[in-house]
């Protein structure tokens, strides 16, 4: 067996939460992610019909029957993730409809998955349904996407349109655009399917006052697409309070589709 903290999976989970902890994304437990894995990729790290504990998910999702994740721990800081991966994280194999997750390897004090675990699994059913490519659910708390949901309008093309508008690559990068869900209560199986149902549509759904998911192919992809919405979200929370001189236009957003080959979310463009 190969020592798991040297497989990229492992070595890139690391890097992403030091980096997502580097940006101010997530401050104490704040934060969490989880990266589907092939067996194949696993079998070469681990003995997978070694169960070191079985955990009751709380929900269904027979679609993820076998499927194995790496999944960061409940109540656990990113910023410690790199001094300590097999505290923080998990690698955990869902069984019995996704009602049971066998662990396989992490937690190793005892603890178990993020408290989004619904959220994430619900989140991958949808985008595995949208894209048998993705891999990737991520969750955390940049700040202007938040500040933005306390001053701006939560109607999803509007809230689109103003990100579009703040940079010229938005639009490229998340061409169907960001969808938002109100205030919810997190950690439950209401906001996962709420969430779930959001992402059928879109890699991004914004949770108002609480933070952002973005789903991907793989943790770059994903980090890229978070980090490019934050980005739009910082320059619109310096400009909103100042007179508005210039824009992106309609007219300009469908030259970047034609140059980049994209199409803009249905309705979103005039
Ligand atoms: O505590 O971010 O949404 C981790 C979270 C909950
Ligand atoms: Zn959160």
């Amino acid at each position: 067996m190969k020592d798991i903290l040297t497989a990229p999976f492992m070595v890139e989970m690391i890097r992403t939460a030091s980096n997502m902890y580097a940006h101010g994304w997530d401050e104490r437990n704040g934060g969490n992610i989880s990266l589907l894995l092939e067996e194949e990729e696993v079998a070469g790290y681990l003995d997978v019909k070694k169960v070191l504990r079985v955990i009751p998910t709380g929900f269904a999702a027979p679609a993820l029957e076998g499927k194995y994740f790496l999944v960061t721990g409940t109540g656990k800081y990113f910023k410690n993730v790199e001094y300590a991966p097999e505290v923080n994280l998990g690698i955990v194999r869902l069984t019995d409809g996704g009602t049971q997750a066998e662990l396989l390897w992490g937690y190793s004090d005892g603890g178990q998955f993020t408290s989004e675990f619904p959220a994430h699994m619900m989140s991958h059913v949808a985008r595995l349904g949208v894209n048998p490519e993705n891999r990737v659910v991520m969750h955390c708390h940049p700040a202007n996407l938040l500040a933005m949901t306390y001053v701006h309008s939560l109607d999803e093309k509007q809230f689109t349109r103003t990100l579009w508008q703040m940079c010229t690559e938005c639009i490229v990068v998340f061409p169907e655009g960001v969808n938002v869900l109100p205030w919810m209560l997190c950690g439950t199986n209401e906001i996962g399917e709420a969430t779930a149902e959001k992402m059928k549509t879109a890699r991004l759904v914004v949770w108002s006052q609480h933070g952002i998911y973005g789903a991907g192919k793989d943790l770059d992809e994903t980090f890229g697409l978070i980090e490019t919405a934050e980005k739009a979200a910082e320059i619109y929370m310096k400009i909103a309070h100042l007179p508005l001189k210039n824009t992106i236009t309609d007219d300009q957003m469908h030259q970047l589709e034609k140059r980049f080959n994209i199409q803009a979310r249905e309705g979103y463009l005039d």
